[in-house]
């Protein structure tokens, strides 16, 4: 069976193209889901791509992955700094984990400094925009393996 990558996207970067294009860059998430779509195909693996303003939603689907991914990216927004119930869920996977940022939150406001997600990360990938999504990518291929 084909292997699955997910990429789970939080809060607020269904905004991404519309504002702050000095920080997050001028693609949609929809551009970044087609180009990191194509790029996929490089590794032969199916892509989950989503996003939610949710939480709990994102939990849910930290969970499904659980049963149905061979890694999983998240870049998990605002949650990234606030989230005990998403690190908790990243917890229980036994799979490699990819914390990705569009921008570098250590080059950012304090509060952005302290990452949940980093504590259940194999690694972390930000500041490279939108490319990051591709590096993310790579990344997933080479830890699957
Ligand atoms: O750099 C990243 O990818 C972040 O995860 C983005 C989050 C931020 O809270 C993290 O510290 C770093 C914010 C996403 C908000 O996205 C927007 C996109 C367009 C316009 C406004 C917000």
């Amino acid at each position: 069976m084909t292997k699955k990558l997910y990429i789970l996207n939080g809060p607020n970067l269904n905004l991404l193209g519309t504002r702050e294009p000095e920080v997050y860059g001028r693609a949609t998430l929809a551009e970044i889901e087609t180009q990191t779509r194509e790029h996929v195909k490089n590794h032969g693996l199916d892509l989950v791509f989503r996003q939610s303003n949710s939480e709990g939603q994102l939990v849910d689907w930290i969970q499904e992955a659980r049963a149905q991914a061979a890694c999983l990216v998240i870049n998990a927004g605002a949650y990234t700094h606030t989230s005990v119930a998403i690190l908790d869920a990243l917890k229980t996977l036994e799979i490699p984990i990819i914390e990705l940022h569009l921008s570098n939150p250590a080059a950012r406001e304090s509060f952005r400094t302290h990452s949940y997600v980093a504590l259940a990360a194999t690694g972390v990938i930000a500041g490279f925009g939108g490319h990051g999504y591709i590096l993310a990518v790579d990344a997933a291929a080479g830890l699957i393996g």
